[in-house]
């Protein structure tokens, strides 16, 4: 039976002297090397009683470890969750007793904060450190550098990444073996991803992006990568020449922009530039050419779905557009209300369907029901339309979120904690425009009659329990929220209201 994942996008390197990870130290990681680890690893776990099916939920810093640990649940069977590393504890307990994850692996400055919880879910804990110490890989030192693969079919699960709702309450998107290799070998294609190929990799490895789309990609091609931690402009301005592509979101884009060393001699050895997870504007796209000579290529997914769309690799690039489905994706734009198929040129929300489309929520068959339709179409939540060339262009959203830097926020989670506060009635969470980081979600808060609110206290309330990114930017008192003869808020009238807070001066 074999295992999928494994044999096409790890197994095809086993023993190859071929590169795989460039550092940033100048050393360069080869395919067996990387393997070798990954097998430590899946020892490890087996040793530690884990068995196919199972879940581990990891929050660590990037690193080849991590990377390698995805590698050895691939090869070992487990079903792989990785976690933002801004998530608070608070977070975090919700992710380890929702997924029943059997093994939980952080950071050791975590490991405090997380023993009870772990404790609590009969969990294992184990640390791997940005250095690659700590438990888990002295365990793993110990260890053959050889395993046998788990035999996996298709159809089994490989991965839950959480997402959140606009209920607040995060789901398990559950992510099948062919779910993840359909979308990886599509891309190798539709983007021309050979062994010559060195990908500039800065973005995190806990979520679709950095980790399906762009190491996937390169697994499944043989190229090679270059390992960042993070995105520093400083490596990526001097690493650039080394390397013929980029995926990014917006805001790389727009930092690079910003800086005026960023010219077309960095560039001439590129040969593709990639954006997603968040809205690329028309200027950056023009920008963008006239600074270097390259078109952006923009392309359009979620964690439910991997990839749907892209702008084609040989054919017109068209600012401001999605692109074209993929070829063994089916795309249509739905009523909202009754879930008819309408004419192209009409707005309503994107429906898709194809092998790279999730199999439903952890455990959560209700909202499974009520996104993922029986005929097997995934309701985005994405408004947008399909012109006369058969463009997708996304025109905003249906749900309520807001995208930071590539991060989703659902303004709901926040609200209910912002709701909870002493002197506060009522709130509503938005987005608002910013330079960097393309929208910021703010707060509006209502104060409860006689009250007014402690916004530091407030503050602290949101430190501790939500993840950097979600911090609102700003907290803003008003009488009362703006609403329609239905009761609702009118979020479009705040967002209007509060639109220049960080883009004008
Ligand atoms: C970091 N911070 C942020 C963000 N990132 N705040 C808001 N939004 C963010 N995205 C916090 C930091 O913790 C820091 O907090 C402060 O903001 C300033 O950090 P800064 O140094 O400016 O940020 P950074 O570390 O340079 O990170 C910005 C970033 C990064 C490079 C844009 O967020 C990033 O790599 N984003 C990519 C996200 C991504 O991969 N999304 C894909 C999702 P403090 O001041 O307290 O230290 S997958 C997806 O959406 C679908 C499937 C798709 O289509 O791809
Ligand atoms: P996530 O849940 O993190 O996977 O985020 C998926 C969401 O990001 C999509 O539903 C879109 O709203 C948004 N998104 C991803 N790529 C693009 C894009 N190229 N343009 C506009 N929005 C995008």
């Amino acid at each position: 039976m074999g295992n999928p994942l494994y044999d096409r996008l790890l197994g095809i390197h086993a023993g190859k002297d071929t590169p795989f990870l460039h550092l940033p130290d100048g050393q360069t990681l080869t395919h067996a090397t990387f393997l070798d680890t990954a097998a430590r690893l899946a020892n490890t776990m087996t040793g530690l009683e884990m068995e196919p099916g199972d879940r581990v939920a990891v929050q660590v810093e990037k690193s080849v470890e991590a990377l390698a640990l995805y590698a050895a649940c691939v090869q070992a069977g487990l079903i792989f969750l990785p976690l933002n590393t801004g998530y608070t504890t608070q977070e975090l307990s919700y992710f380890i007793e929702n997924s029943g994850a059997s093994l939980v692996v952080c950071d050791e400055a975590n490991e405090a904060g997380l023993a009870e919880i772990v404790q609590k879910n009969n969990a294992r804990l184990e640390t791997l450190n940005a250095d690659g110490s700590g438990s888990l890989m002295r365990r793993a030192l110990g260890m053959l550098p050889a395993f046998q693969p788990a035999h996996r079919s298709e159809d089994d699960l490989a991965a839950f990444l959480y997402t959140s709702g606009t209920t607040g309450r995060s789901k398990g998107a559950m992510l099948t073996q062919a779910n993840l290799l359909s979308n990886a070998e599509t891309l190798v294609q539709e983007w021309r991803f050979t062994d010559d190929d060195v990908l500039l990799h800065a973005l995190p490895i806990f979520h679709t992006h950095g980790l399906f789309v762009a190491t996937n990609v390169v697994l499944a091609s043989g190229g090679s990568m270059i390992f960042l931690p993070k995105f520093d402009l400083e490596d990526i301005l001097r690493l650039m020449p080394q390397a013929t592509a980029m995926m990014g979101v917006p805001t790389f884009y727009t930092r690079l922009l910003s800086d005026d060393r960023f010219a077309q001699d960095l560039t001439q050895d590129m040969r593709l530039f990639i954006s997603g997870s968040a809205p690329l504007l028309a200027d950056t796209h023009v920008q963008f050419e006239d600074r270097t000579g390259h078109r952006i290529l923009e392309r359009y997914g979620m964690t439910e779905t991997n990839m749907n769309t892209s702008n084609p690799y040989d054919g017109e690039r068209r600012a401001g557009t999605v692109g074209f489905p993929l070829p063994d994706v089916e795309l249509k734009v739905t009523d909202p209300k009754t879930g008819q198929t309408l004419a192209d040129g009409e707005i309503g929300i994107i429906e898709v369907r194809g092998p790279n489309v999730f199999q439903g929520y952890w455990q959560m068959p209700d909202k499974t029901a009520a996104e993922l339709r029986e005929d097997g179409f995934f309701i985005t939540g994405d408004l947008g339309r399909i012109d006369e060339d058969g463009y997708v262009h996304i025109v905003g959203r249906e749900k309520d979120l807001i995208i930071s830097g590539g991060y989703n926020i659902y303004p709901k989670e926040i609200e209910l904690l912002l709701d909870e506060q002493p002197g506060v009635l009522e709130s509503a969470v938005i987005g608002v425009p910013h330079p960097d980081f393309g929208e910021t979600p703010i707060g509006i808060l209502v104060p409860a009659p006689g009250h007014t609110p402690d916004i530091e206290a407030i503050m602290g309330a949101v430190r501790d329990a939500l993840a950097r990114f979600k911090h609102p930017r700003q907290l803003i008192l008003l009488d009362e929220l703006p609403r329609n003869t239905m009761g609702k808020v009118q979020k479009n009238i705040l967002r209007d209201r509060c639109k220049d807070l960080f883009t004008k001066t």
